[in-house]
């Protein structure tokens, strides 16, 4: 984005702001023909400005685009997407963020798509991003833990996804360990935490997050039709997409700073109370193994606690499906 364009936005949006085109090109100690040109830039991306009887200029609309002016524009966090990489078309924002962590990108950079073309979810499976209509994003993150605590970063981000849709949109959400969010038994958003790490340190952590935002049950493939849904559905209305975004993203910091600082224990209560697995019959199937018993509690390193023939045991990966 030009860094004019940029500036322009930015004096036109702080609070109580009030600039004829005259006084906004002086501001910008630019002529009135550039300033005419970076209102158009905008205007193509999107933008819609108006004016009052005072010729005083306003934005009256922005567009609701992964784009970093938009995302940034009243995000609250300290780290998180204070490195920022956003596209409009992307194979998979986990690749991409892997490629940079393994270049060194620090802690928080986030990698967002409009639209995946090879969107991923766990053991191969494909997780379809339709172009404008969720949030597909990547967290890099960092975390000083042991590799077996990292299902942990799934947790974390599961819960800070159910508190964003609970406090800024009133809808109930569901977790079910490890990654799943869902609405009413269908699933909003998946979580994919890819790992490079040693037997007892983790490099970085790729924490990949798709939130199905405004799709309406024809948006999704027939495959889905029956188990996925969207934020748009469930509230019956329009969803900001990028101002959930911003909301998501200091949730999922703050939570994640806790996470650093105390481990899992503080967040667990958050968790269990909206697990749907806990004190039901499950199966849970990794690799070979297979274990049916009843869920109990989630561990503190995140894993699930299964009550079988007796015996508790904590898996700390797998698929569960209720019996
Ligand atoms: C997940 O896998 O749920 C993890 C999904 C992570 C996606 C994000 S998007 C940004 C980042 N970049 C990536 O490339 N990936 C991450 P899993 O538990 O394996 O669930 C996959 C299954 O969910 C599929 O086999 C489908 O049944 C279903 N599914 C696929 N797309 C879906 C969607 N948009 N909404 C709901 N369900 C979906």
């Amino acid at each position: 984005m030009d860094p004019l364009a940029d500036e322009v936005l930015s004096l036109i949006r702080r609070p109580k702001s009030s600039f004829t085109l005259g006084e906004l090109a002086d501001s910008l100690k630019i002529s009135k023909y550039r300033l005419h040109r970076a209102l158009d830039d905008l205007r193509a991306l999107g933008y819609q400005f108006g004016s009052d009887t005072n010729h005083h200029l306003h934005l009256a609309a922005s567009p609701d685009r992964m784009i970093d002016m938009e995302i940034l524009s009243g995000l609250k966090t300290r780290t998180f997407a204070r490195h920022l990489h956003c596209y409009r078309k992307i194979g998979s924002t986990n690749a991409t963020a892997v490629e940079l962590a393994e270049a060194g990108a620090p802690e928080g950079t986030v990698i967002v798509a409009e639209e995946q073309t090879k969107g991923r979810g766990r053991l191969g499976r494909h997780w379809h991003s339709a172009p404008g209509m969720g949030i597909w994003s990547s967290v890099i993150m960092r975390p000083p833990v042991p590799p077996d605590e990292v299902t942990g970063l799934s947790l974390v981000t599961a819960l800070a996804f159910a508190e964003t849709a609970e406090s800024e949109l009133s809808v109930q959400v569901q977790l079910k360990w490890p990654n799943d969010c869902l609405i009413d038994g269908r699933k909003v958003c998946g979580i994919l935490i890819e790992l490079s790490a040693e037997s007892d340190r983790v490099h970085y952590a790729v924490c990949g997050t798709g939130i199905n935002v405004s799709q309406q049950r024809k948006d999704f493939p027939s495959a889905l039709r029956k188990t996925a849904t969207s934020l748009s559905l469930a509230t019956g209305g329009p969803v900001d997409r990028l101002a959930f975004y911003r909301a998501f993203l200091y949730r999922l910091e703050s939570l994640y700073n806790r996470f650093r600082r105390h481990g899992l224990l503080p967040l667990l209560p958050g968790y269990r109370e909206r697990s749907i697995l806990i004190g039901k019959k499950v199966t849970v199937r990794h690799g070979r193994q297979k274990v049916t018993g009843t869920a109990i509690a989630i561990h503190e390193t995140g894993g699930l606690v299964v009550r079988a023939k007796g015996k508790e045991i904590v898996l700390h990966a797998g698929e569960a499906t209720l019996r």
